[in-house]
């Protein structure tokens, strides 16, 4: 609706957060740094098996995520909601699911429900909730294995599994602002049925253009792209602080704090003057704490926001 579209437009400034089983192994496998590809995406680019990549459940133990702590950060930044991996293509659950063990609550020491964790602080906060969900699972029986495509088709039983999944998320955690499906390549039919059933259950979420077959409230840009200007349709940038990751990675060099904030807040005031929103990523570490860097490029752009009355 367009009162949806009005209320989600408003949150210009957003953070996105990639955090899951991959960020324990934090770009690193057997010792050594992979570098080809996306950290989140470890699975696939070291061409890890299945069993192996699941094992690291059994140390993932993030003691220090605090989703209250990561909303304060949020807001001083002056981002008006926040959107979290509830699965990415590794399969891996970051919620209570009766789908799969695969889940960090079934699967871990700590027996920790992220999203319940960040959806309650998000509303303790007074600040909008969004999911990130990815429709490929390289976890899934059907799916092809290590893979960086069981997207090619999307089989009855995954797009069950993925309906059954839906479903939890939208009914368990309170309103979600969006629903950034990834990396569909779902039968016109699938996608038509899940935009469906996301409005159905929750008629104000606002569906992401990688749904696919033309399903969607917004487009979403390329990684990390910026259009020449403004769209006649509601879109929005997603960007990440190091094109090569979302991730964390242990080895990222990271720079100067003050160059990078600076660089982000232009491609901020890019998107939001064109009539976009922005999405801005961090990788929280295994441990899950926010990496200090990625805090600080926060802290500053928020200064800037605030002392130019944009926050
Ligand atoms: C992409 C994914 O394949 C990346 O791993 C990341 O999640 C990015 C935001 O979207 O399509």
């Amino acid at each position: 609706s367009k009162e949806a579209f009005e209320k989600w437009h408003q949150n210009k400034y957003s953070m996105f957060i990639h955090f899951g089983l991959y960020s324990e192994l934090g770009g690193v496998w057997e010792g050594s740094p992979v570098t080809r590809g996306y950290s989140e995406q470890i699975q696939s680019f070291a061409g890890i098996f299945s069993d192996w990549y699941g094992d690291t459940a059994l140390r993932f133990n993030p003691t220090l995520f605090d989703a209250d702590a990561i909303v304060s950060l949020a807001k001083e930044a002056g981002m008006r909601s926040i959107i979290i991996t509830t699965k990415h293509h590794d399969g891996f659950c970051m919620f209570r699911t009766a789908t799969t063990d695969y889940n960090s609550y079934d699967a871990t020491p700590g027996k920790r429900d992220f999203i319940k964790e960040m959806a309650e602080a998000c509303k303790r906060g007074g600040i909008n909730f969004g999911i990130y969900f990815s429709l490929i699972d390289w976890h899934f029986p059907q799916a092809y294995p290590i893979s960086s495509h069981n997207c090619d088709f999307i089989t009855p039983q995954h797009h069950e599994f993925t309906k059954a999944q839906v479903t939890e998320l939208l009914t368990n955690y309170g309103p979600i602002s969006e629903l950034w499906f990834d990396m569909g390549s779902n039968t016109p039919e699938q996608s038509k049925e899940l935009y469906q059933l996301v409005h159905r259950l929750q008629p104000d979420c606002m569906v992401s253009g990688r749904l696919g077959n033309d399903q969607y409230d917004f487009s979403v840009m390329a990684d990390n792209t910026y259009p020449e200007g403004s769209l006649q349709t509601a879109w929005q940038t997603a960007a990440s602080m190091f094109d090569e990751t979302w991730s964390y990675r242990s080895w990222q060099k990271r720079g100067d704090v003050h160059t990078k904030a600076m660089e982000k807040l232009r491609s901020l005031i890019n998107v939001v003057s064109h009539g976009g929103n922005f999405l801005l990523n961090i990788g929280p570490k295994g441990d899950g704490s926010v990496v200090p860097f990625e805090r600080e490029v926060l802290k500053e752009i928020g200064i800037w926001l605030k002392k130019n009355g944009e926050a």
